[in-house]
């Protein structure tokens, strides 16, 4: 008889089919599925599959006596409680690595999406408003922009390599200064907001990275200012960040992330000084194969 595999979120088709030869694949997507496994047998279940964005419930995780693996379809690990798994031995494997550069290209492609007005101007053309005349707004240009980027890490430094032919200068704020980096290093974010005309986010989520992006740093990045987030939505203060885009306090945002996905804040929707994604960062068919193959790896390897 197979065991089950308890999957709390799709993967690709064939990688579901490949683990439904080892496994008895129970999909639980929604909480209230969750919930009703609590009580059928949930002793059965010693590995799990969620992707970063999701991660697992604590309630779920705690009832779940003779689980052994979680197994991510992603990097991030802040929706799992790290110190419930680690004091109960049950291991978090993560796809990491695999999705550094389609989530580094997401982020160009937002910024430049974003300056360049690429969503606006093409809803102008399909909208037929181009026979009553040109698209008037001017973009901004990417040379010469100050670009600080939020949190220096893999995904943050395959940014910033991204960046610099484009010929923006490039400083950062991390926990940490970078060994042998050639970016300017600012050990306080608000003085990487200030002297930036660009900010984008690449910090990990959790407590620690949770509203870094707020007030003061809002403020210091300015009126001019933009900024881009692929990493994780409650990084920033999305209420002050909605406010600051609304009333011009802020020129323009990227986001991919929300702190409540998929809800997003309504006022976005009217606004034209901004690009709004589904948390699309890893979504390319080749990083979503590569992942799920690491997922079915580590599945099979417990
Ligand atoms: C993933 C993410 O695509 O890796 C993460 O932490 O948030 C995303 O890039 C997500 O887990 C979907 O699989």
């Amino acid at each position: 008889m197979k065991a089950d595999l308890l999957m709390l979120v799709p993967l690709l088709a064939e990688y579901e089919e490949r683990l439904a030869t080892h496994f008895n694949l129970v999909r639980a997507h929604s909480r209230a599925e969750q919930q009703a496994l609590l009580t059928d047998n949930p002793q059965r279940f010693t590995v799990l599959v969620t992707n970063g964005g999701e991660g697992v419930d604590r309630q779920l995780m705690a009832g779940l006596p003779d689980l052994k693996l979680i197994a991510v379809n992603g990097v991030g690990v802040d929706k799992i409680d790290k110190a419930h798994a680690s004091a109960r031995g049950i291991r978090i494997a993560t796809t990491d690595n695999i999705l550094t550069d389609a989530v580094a290209d997401q982020a160009v492609a937002l910024l430049l999406a974003l300056l360049r007005q690429v969503c606006e101007a093409d809803r102008f053309v399909r909208d037929g408003l181009w026979l009553k005349g040109g698209f008037s707004p001017l973009g901004t240009s990417l040379r010469g922009q100050r670009v600080g980027i939020l949190g220096l890490g893999k995904i943050g430094s395959a940014i910033a390599e991204r960046l610099q032919p484009f010929g923006v200068t490039l400083a950062y704020h991390n926990r940490r200064p970078v060994t042998d980096c050639p970016y300017t290093y600012h050990d306080d974010l608000v003085a990487l907001a200030q002297s930036s005309d660009i900010l984008i986010v690449a910090a990990a989520g959790g407590p620690a990275s949770q509203h870094l992006v707020d007030e003061p740093v809002l403020d210091a990045l300015g009126p001019l200012g933009v900024i881009v987030n692929v990493a994780r939505g409650n990084v920033i203060n999305e209420t002050q960040l909605v406010a600051r885009l609304v009333d011009g306090r802020l020129a323009g945002a990227a986001l991919d992330v929300f702190e409540h996905e998929p809800k997003v804040p309504e006022a976005l929707f009217s606004l034209r000084n901004v690009v709004l994604q589904p948390h699309s960062g890893s979504a390319t068919l080749q990083t979503r194969r590569a992942m799920a193959e690491c997922v079915v790896q580590a599945v099979l390897s417990l």
